[in-house]
């Protein structure tokens, strides 16, 4: 009998490697302890030499991006070390542009999508910049100056890659490629109104099978009872 069971482990474990995978939480900042997270790679687009930022309370608040000529940009991206299938981006922005529409752009990214605040690029997606390939008008203007999103982006177990706002679906694609980084790119305009961005969560959740980084298998339980089936037909079978 104990070699039966042994069998069953091994068995087990099988399926273990090949079942379903739970999500795991493989990163999120709340901005609450007064420091930015090192986790936090940062870089500048078009030019940017500086931003000016603060992490407090439990936000972090974007005030400028500097240098350039038109429109400098620096961008926080938390890059991922494994293949990640499954996964969940979520964001949460407020945004306070200084009298001008076209002076602020903030959206959380991802290497596959991106999605947030950007009253330039006006879409027929409610003024959200998702690309690539989502149709533009260029009407500005149609976003009130002040106002808080909540972004999620997801992908589920069909590849199906989703965005969210404010929990109304704005895009829904299948994307197959794989996740390689998420996070935040803040822009500003050289008339200098960027105003004030200001992230209170981050949160990131996911699949993974590199046990390097967090795997979390669970059997499915329609897995775990085909599996004691053939457990004991083996028993059954081997005793007549
Ligand atoms: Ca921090």
């Amino acid at each position: 009998m104990r070699s039966y069971l042994n069998l069953f482990i091994i068995m087990l474990v099988v399926v273990q490697c090949t079942g379903a995978y739970a999500y795991n939480v493989f990163f999120e900042d709340h901005f609450d302890d007064g420091v930015l997270d090192s986790s936090w790679i940062i870089s500048y687009g078009d030019g940017a030499t500086g931003w000016s930022y603060t992490e407090s309370g439990s936000s972090l608040t974007v005030t400028n991006v500097t240098g350039g000529t038109a429109h400098p940009s620096v961008q926080l991206r938390y890059f991922i070390p494994t293949t990640v299938g499954e996964f969940y981006y979520r964001g949460v922005l407020s945004w306070s542009q200084a009298d001008d529409s076209y002076s602020q752009i903030s959206r959380f990214i991802t290497n596959l999508v991106s999605a947030g605040f950007y009253d330039a690029f006006v879409t027929d997606r409610k003024n959200n910049y998702i690309y690539p390939g989502e149709p533009n008008n260029f009407v500005g203007d149609q976003l009130a100056l002040s106002g808080s999103m909540t972004v999620e982006i997801a992908r589920d177990a069909d590849n199906l890659l989703t965005v969210e706002i404010n929990d109304e679906l704005i895009s829904s694609r299948t994307v197959t490629t794989g996740l390689a980084s998420i996070g935040m790119v803040f822009r500003a305009d050289a008339s200098l109104l960027f105003g004030e961005a200001r992230v209170d969560e981050v949160y990131f959740a996911g699949t993974s099978t590199d046990p390097e980084w967090g795997v979390n298998p669970v059997p499915e339980p329609v897995s775990i009872v085909l599996l004691f089936s053939a457990f004991l037909s083996l028993i059954l079978r081997t005793k007549k």
